[in-house]
């Protein structure tokens, strides 16, 4: 028998008891990046410079530079990122204990196929409460809605047409709610912004950017293999760099599963 909680973690992880499950969508050149309408200014995805790669320039030895957007692929909202937020903590400032914490799932797969514009209302979330227990303290709201599947392409992932992006999410009502009257630190989600498609035209405008970076929390963007995840139990550890004064970085997040 263990001794410890870490040493039982240990032998679960040994014995695939506990696994890890990679929610990170893969970060390339053509990783799908956010676009804004006009007169709004946007992000560059990435773009690789390199410095050698085993030649002249360095003969033993390949290396990197990168040209990257703070808020590009799978990546994690700082409260200074938004307005509302501007007073609040910097990439580097989150504290780590902030950073692992219980994960719940909220799957509305089903309801997205039927209509990308869907979004989360407070009464989902009640019923979701009511089946598997009260948002957990410290923890993450994470939202299914099938859209990972759309990762890989930029037209799909973004699913513009003449009246902009059409993207789940979450409502104005339900992002106040969340923030301001739930025990969660962040909210993660499947799509190119942790806001719907047509959240520009919400009041407020982006609701999850404005009342989540406003009451000190997180987000999360294109989020991969939620589907491994049960609804409830499991354990997730969110890996920003550790930027001074960023507003977003590229993350890592893991799932003990
Ligand atoms: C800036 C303005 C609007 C949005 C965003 C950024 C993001 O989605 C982001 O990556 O934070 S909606
Ligand atoms: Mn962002």
């Amino acid at each position: 028998m263990s001794s410890s909680p870490l040493a039982a973690l240990t032998e679960a992880l040994a014995s695939g008891a506990v696994r890890v499950v990679d929610l990170t969508q893969p970060l390339s050149e053509s990783t799908p990046v956010l676009v804004l309408p006009e007169p709004f200014a946007n992000t560059p995805g990435l773009t690789r410079h390199e410095i050698s790669r085993y030649d002249d320039r360095g003969p033993a030895w390949a290396w990197s530079w990168l040209e990257i957007g703070e808020h590009v692929g799978t990546h994690f909202d700082a409260p200074i990122h938004w307005i509302t937020g501007r007073d609040g903590d910097d990439v580097a400032s989150v504290a780590a204990e902030r950073l692992v914490g219980p994960a719940i799932v909220i799957d509305k797969s089903a309801e997205v196929a039927n209509d990308p514009d869907w979004c989360l209302a407070v009464d989902d979330v009640r019923a979701f409460e009511s089946a598997h227990g009260a948002l957990p303290d410290g923890g993450w709201l994470l939202l299914r809605t099938g859209w990972d599947a759309r990762a890989h392409d930029q037209d799909a992932f973004l699913n513009a047409d003449e009246s902009g992006p059409h993207t789940p999410g979450v409502d104005a009502e339900c992002a106040r709610w969340l923030a301001h009257e739930t025990p969660i630190v962040g909210i993660g989600v499947e799509t190119v912004g942790t806001d719907a498609g047509g959240a520009a035209a919400f009041d407020p405008p982006f609701p999850v950017h404005n009342y989540f970076l406003g009451a000190g929390k997180y987000g999360l963007t294109q989020l991969a293999n939620l589907a491994e995840l049960p609804p409830t139990g499991a354990v997730i550890v969110v890996a920003p760099l550790k930027l001074v004064d960023g507003t977003g970085s590229p993350v890592r997040v893991l799932a003990l599963v």
